[in-house]
Formats: C-alpha cells, sequence, structure tokens
C-alpha cells in the first residue's frame, strides 16, 4: 500500500456538442472542485486535469446539421463550456482539448506502442458504404424503415417510433442520409482492442478496490481507495459476462488518424472513447510544459506515490475501470518507456434531476450553466448542489430548495452572522480586534474543532460531499447562535469587556468560517477574508505542506488587528418575482415535453388498419419455453432463441438482447407467432417472433404467460 504524497484529479471531458448544464456539474465538476480545493487548503500537492472531448460522430453531425465543419462546433463548445467552468469557480489547474496537437501525438503513441506489440485484433466486417459520398456510414448516417412498426425514417441504430435498437442491416430500403444514395455493403477492416486479453489483470485491479474483496489492512490504512458500491457492480456486471473485443477505429473523417501509412488505414481514425481516455494524459502533458518542466506529468503517471482520482457519471464508468486500465496495462507490459498508475479512485456519481425530471439534451430539458450564472452568483449555486450531491442515489435540484438554502442558510445564517460581527467591530471597536482571544475562550464555544476539523477530512476525503458542506454550515450556525445569545449589543452599555471578547471571538468565528467553507463557497470566502482586512486572496495563502486549517484550531486574529472598516452583503435573497420566471419557463418545457409524449402516446393509438375476423385466426399465436439462448457474433441487440414449442423446436432471433441476458431467457415461457414466415437476419434464420412491449424507458419486457403444462398451447 503506498503512501500517496500527491494526487492527480480528472474530471471526465464533456462532449465539445453542447453546453454544460447543472446536472454535469453536479456529478463531476464541483464535487472534484470541492476535492481540489480542500486539498489545497491543506497544502497537499494536488493538480486537477479536465477539458473537452471533441471527437465522435454526434459532432460531426452537428456540424452537418448547421451547414459548419466540425472544428467550428467544437471552438464553440469548447470556449462556451471552459467559461462557463470559470465562471462557476472550477478551478482546474489546466481544460484541454483532444484536437490538440500534443493529444493527437499521444493518442497515436498508444496506438503504436499496442500495435507493436500484436496486441490488436484485426476483424472485418461488412458495413454500409455511401458510394456518391464516397464514405462508410456508422449507424447513425443511415436510415430506412423500421422492420418491426414500418416507420420510415428510423435510424440505422434505433427507431424512434417504437424504440425498438436496431443495426442498419435490419433497416428496410436502407438510406444514406448523406447523399440519400443506395449505401452498398462493403468490407472493412478495424483493430480491435482485446479485453479479454486483460480479463484477469482488471480482475485483479477491481478486488483491490472493493470493500468485499480488498486486503484488510488496505481497508483500514487508506479507506480512500475503496471504490463506490455503484462502481464496483457496473464493472463486476461486466467482468461476469466476460470481457470482448472492442472496435478501437472507425471509418471517418473527423478524429485522430490511425498511424500507419498503409491501404489498410486510410480513412481510418480512432475510436473516440480510445482517444478520449487518453486526453487525461495529454493534458497533463501539456499543463507540464505550461509550467516549464516538461517531465512534470510523470511526477503524476509515474510516480507510484501519486493517487489518481477520477470524478466521472454513472454512464462512464467501464470505461475508466476497464478501458482505460487495459489500455495502460497494454502500454505497461515490458515497457521500455515507463509505466502508467492505474487510477486509485473512480468516484462516479448517480444523477441529478431538475425539478423531479432527467435532464435531457435531446428534449431540450436543461438547465445550462453559462445561462445558470447570468442571473445567479456562483456560490449559491455551489451550495446548493453540494448539498444536493447525487454520491449514491439520484437527487433533485429545485427551485424552491435553491431559494431556501440561499436564502434561509446562506443570507440568513452565514451571510448576516458575518455582517454583524463586521459591522458592530466598525460602529463600536473601531474597526479592530478588541481583544486577545485565549484557546480557553476559543474551545469554550461549544464547537469542538478538533472533532470538527477530523470530521471535515473524513468527509472530504471519502466524496462525501453534502456532509463536508454541512459540517461548514454547522459551524456557521453555531457562531450565529452564540453572537445571538450573547448580545454584544446589549452587554456594551454595561460591561464593555464582555462585548469586547464576543466580538474578538465572532471575528475569529468570521475568519474561521472563511477557511472552513471555502472548497464549497470559494468567492464569498475571498469577500469575508477581505472584509477582515486581508490583502491577499485565500488561494495566494497556500503553502506546500501548511495546512491553512490547522487555523482553526486556535484564534488566529491578534488583538488590534485591523479589518477593512467596509461590510457588505454577502447574498442576495432570492425573491419569489427572481424564480418566476425560472419556474415559468420549466413549466414551458414540461408542456412541450408532455404534449410530445402525448402525442407519442395518440401516434401509438392510431391503430393499424382493421383486419377480418378470418385474418386475425390466421395468426398461430403459441406458448412455447425457451429451452437454450446465446448472443449473436456482431449483433449486438439480438438474442437467439431456441424454443420448445409443444413437440417442435423453433430458433427465433429476438432485438432483446439489450434487456436480457441468455441465461435470464432460459426456462421462461413465451409467446410465440408460430406460423410466420421464415426470414433470414445476419445469415441465420428465424422461425417466429416473440411478443414483447416496451416499457416507460424503452425497455423491452418480454411477455410471459404464466402456468403449468401450457406449453405449444393457442393462445386465444
Ligand atoms: N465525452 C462522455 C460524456 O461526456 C464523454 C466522456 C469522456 S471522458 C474521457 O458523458
Ligand atoms: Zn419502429
Amino acid at each position: 500500500m503506498p503512501q500517496f504524497t500527491k494526487t492527480l484529479v480528472t474530471t471526465a471531458l464533456p462532449y465539445a456538442n453542447g453546453p454544460v448544464h447543472l446536472g454535469h456539474l453536479a456529478g463531476v465538476y464541483l464535487p472534484a472542485d470541492l476535492y481540489v480545493r480542500y486539498k489545497r487548503l491543506k497544502g497537499e500537492d494536488v493538480i486537477h486535469i479536465g477539458g473537452s472531448d471533441e471527437h465522435g460522430v454526434p459532432i460531426t453531425i452537428t456540424a452537418e446539421k448547421e451547414g459548419i465543419a466540425p472544428r467550428d462546433v467544437v471552438d464553440r463548445y469548447h470556449r462556451m463550456n471552459h467559461e462557463a467552468f470559470l465562471k462557476c469557480g472550477i478551478s482546474f489547474d489546466y481544460y484541454g482539448r483532444t484536437t490538440s496537437g500534443v493529444h493527437h501525438k499521444t493518442a497515436q503513441e498508444f496506438f503504436t506502442e499496442i500495435e507493436q506489440k500484436g496486441i490488436f485484433v484485426k476483424k472485418t466486417e461488412k458495413l454500409f458504404f455511401d458510394r456518391k459520398a464516397e464514405r462508410f456510414l456508422s449507424d447513425r448516417y443511415v436510415t430506412g424503415t423500421c422492420p418491426i412498426c414500418n416507420n420510415t425514417e428510423a435510424n440505422g441504430d434505433q427507431c424512434e417510433q417504437c424504440g425498438t435498437h436496431l443495426s442498419p442491416l435490419e433497416l428496410i430500403n436502407p438510406k444514406s442520409k448523406l447523399s440519400d444514395a443506395t449505401p452498398e455493403l462493403r468490407e472493412t477492416m478495424h483493430w480491435y482492442f482485446p479485453l479479454g486479453r486483460f480479463q484477469e489483470e482488471l480482475e485483479r485491479y477491481v478486488h483491490r478496490h472493493d470493500l468485499q474483496t480488498m486486503p484488510r489492512e488496505d481497508i483500514e490504512n487508506d479507506p480512500y481507495s475503496i471504490w463506490r458500491p455503484n462502481v464496483v457492480n457496473y464493472t463486476r456486471t461486466w467482468l461476469k459476462q466476460g470481457l470482448k473485443d472492442r472496435a478501437i477505429t472507425r471509418d471517418l473523417a473527423w478524429g485522430i488518424k490511425v498511424p500507419l501509412e498503409n491501404e489498410e488505414a486510410a480513412g481510418k481514425v480512432l475510436y473516440v472513447w480510445f482517444d478520449a481516455v487518453l486526453g487525461y494524459i495529454s493534458f497533463t502533458r501539456e499543463w507540464a510544459e505550461q509550467q516549464g518542466d516538461p517531465e512534470a506529468w510523470k511526477r503524476y503517471w509515474q510516480d507510484g506515490k501519486s493517487r489518481i482520482v477520477q470524478f466521472i457519471g454513472k454512464d462512464n464508468v467501464v470505461f475508466h475501470t476497464l478501458m482505460l486500465p487495459a489500455i495502460l496495462m497494454a502500454w505497461n507490459e515490458a515497457s521500455q518507456s515507463g509505466c502508467y498508475n492505474l487510477a486509485d479512485n473512480v468516484p462516479a456519481s448517480e444523477f441529478m434531476t431538475f425539478e423531479g425530471r432527467k435532464f435531457s439534451k435531446s428534449r431540450n430539458y436543461a438547465v445550462y450553466l453559462g445561462e445558470f450564472l447570468e442571473t445567479f452568483p456562483a456560490d449559491t449555486l455551489r451550495y446548493s448542489i453540494a448539498m444536493n450531491y447525487p454520491e449514491n442515489k439520484d437527487t433533485d435540484f429545485s427551485w424552491q430548495d435553491f431559494q431556501n438554502r440561499t436564502n434561509g442558510e446562506l443570507a440568513d445564517t452565514l451571510g448576516n452572522f458575518i455582517k454583524r460581527s463586521v459591522d458592530f467591530t466598525n460602529s463600536r471597536f473601531d474597526g479592530q480586534v478588541p481583544h486577545a482571544c485565549t484557546p480557553e475562550e476559543w474551545n469554550a464555544l461549544g464547537i469542538d474543532w478538533q472533532e470538527s476539523l477530523e470530521q471535515l477530512d473524513l468527509a472530504y476525503e471519502g466524496f462525501h460531499f453534502r456532509e463536508a458542506a454541512s459540517l461548514g454550515m454547522d459551524i456557521a450556525r453555531a457562531a450565529n447562535r452564540f453572537l445571538t445569545v450573547s448580545e454584544p449589543w446589549k452587554v456594551i452599555k454595561i460591561e464593555r469587556d464582555a462585548a469586547a471578547r464576543t466580538m474578538a471571538l465572532s471575528l475569529n468565528l468570521c475568519h474561521a468560517l472563511s477557511i472552513a467553507l471555502f472548497p464549497v463557497i470559494p468567492e464569498t470566502c475571498n469577500r469575508i477574508h477581505a472584509m477582515l482586512g486581508f490583502g491577499e486572496r485565500i488561494e495566494e495563502l497556500v503553502t506546500p505542506g501548511k495546512s491553512l486549517l490547522a487555523e482553526l484550531l486556535s484564534p488566529g486574529l491578534k488583538r488590534g488587528h485591523k479589518i477593512s472598516g467596509k461590510s457588505e452583503i454577502l447574498f442576495t435573497k432570492i425573491e419569489e418575482s427572481d424564480i418566476a420566471p425560472e419556474l415559468a419557463k420549466i413549466e414551458g418545457l414540461v408542456a412541450e415535453a408532455e404534449k410530445r409524449e402525448a402525442g407519442a402516446e395518440q401516434q401509438k393509438m392510431e391503430f393499424k388498419p382493421l383486419i377480418s375476423f378470418d385474418d386475425f385466426l390466421k395468426v398461430d399465436l403459441r406458448v412455447g419455453r425457451v429451452i437454450a439462448a446465446e448472443k449473436v457474433q456482431k449483433a449486438a441487440k439480438l438474442l437467439k432463441l431456441q424454443l420448445q414449442v409443444g413437440s417442435v423446436t423453433k430458433q427465433v432471433l429476438a432485438g432483446i438482447a439489450k434487456y436480457y441476458s441468455p441465461e435470464e431467457m432460459v426456462g421462461k415461457n413465451v409467446v410465440i407467432v408460430a406460423n410466420l414466415a421464415e426470414r433470414t437476419i445476419r445469415d441465420d434464420v428465424s422461425e417466429g417472433m416473440i411478443l414483447a412491449v416496451e416499457g416507460a424507458d424503452g425497455k423491452l419486457f418480454v411477455v410471459e404467460p404464466e402456468g403449468n403444462e401450457i406449453n405449444g398451447r393457442q393462445i386465444q
């Protein structure tokens, strides 16, 4: 178990294909910022590396829709997102972009290294090719008629009308979205990364971070390397299924070129996820160059004493716990040029909903960070979101909660305490700390400082950010109570010394709060600090190896210390009239969404043309039992089922692989259209269809008749 002496924090690279919203902030960027700011306060060596993910098909689709170049799309959103993060106080040490030269070089280096070691597997497959556009078409670029519901505008990956997940090869009358041409099937070769080759090594890696399996002494020595249950579960589910080869190249024009000068590599780029996860390394290199110490990145990536912590959303888990580690393992094998550390923790968040609904870019249901900050200050947002951090379950952000926290906790408790302390000192004690506080007085305030610091440390280091923020606010509450109960404005008339003591302690509490709450509300804390008469910003006081938090253990402001003489209102209360337009906006968005959903419902209620009773009788629906099931190679959506229908066995290819594992299907009773003409799908025969229904979230449920001894029976 290494004793870590430094920390590299990375945050998921948001696609530069749209503005980041509050859900992103809550799950990834704010928690990471709280963590690094806390560590900096402790005087630790920590850097925060992030940036934009600028490749991938959705970006080219946006570009085509708008009639601009992909480069313009990523320029726009990279700048927009970076600015929004800065405005929100997310303190990156470096914010890179995956279109940079250094990143292209890094990703290509990795490809070459792994290629030369002979680790990649090459496979040839058939893909649609548009002859007019001279391009292979990824799923999203093919449209056609859905084989399930006859929607003529189904996409190559999914039919929006019936929700079925499709492969382009299943579409009837496929067309290229680029030119309207009918695409032809062409063979194309791709490089695959054999994740399975690293199965055991990856299992050992997960083992070391899973509370259930890790060595006891590690749990005691370093509880912070224990992964959250959701991270372990997602990862273990993949491992249990057995890791497969994953294609890591694509036939696309936008992306990082496969670095080989041969026919095979022509027109091919690296798959966006292969390059994106390496962005963390490239950007640390860029950071090091910017520091004027080009080798400095190695201290974080290749020195065993560096703890790597990767903040991500739950939808990105396996890319960080399996894909990136496997790529690094491949590099590390007999490496001549340094070995990379694997992440020590990957604190993946759950999601934050907004007013009870999921953020959705495609449905335009989102509150974008940049827009939010045009109306409300960053710190109020940071505080509310920290208090709602989706650590182990989804949480909700509501305007009401935002208003309550801002008005009740930030303005009435914290803001009010600071202002009363500063104003009263200015008016009655000539703007000076009027008394030398003793450690005894400091410890008699009803706050156990030692204990508070320990709890704060456990909360931040253990990624429990809601607790961390609440602990800070608890100190503010205690401080506010102390001042109110002490009533210096009354006491001063009879006992000036007692009032002086109260004010000196209050000012010291203001100072303590400016440190304790700094990770959560940094701008406000700097304003408090300035009101207390300090010239530097808090971040400028950070000294390597020296903890600013330790200052809380004793009263730091000396008698006679001059405060600034000015005070300001730290938080403006949020009025009903401020949030009314926001609520109206949401109502509009919800109404629109509901209309669309109702429209979709109604569309479903437009029944197909009438059929006669005789027609109906032609359909032979039977109960069958699944006796065997397996996945279909190269058809991620299909399961191949063997059904016992009375005395006959029938083979059915069903598009349910995303929702049911083969093991789950075996033993189920299902309903089969038993007299459907045979169809060939993917060179295999399907002799019927099984009935399934789509649930609210697009998941398919197979219809399962209950009962014994009904096998082969006709449904009537
Ligand atoms: N851009 C997906 C996302 O934004 C992806 C993350 C990359 S992290 C290397 O959710
Ligand atoms: Zn359909």
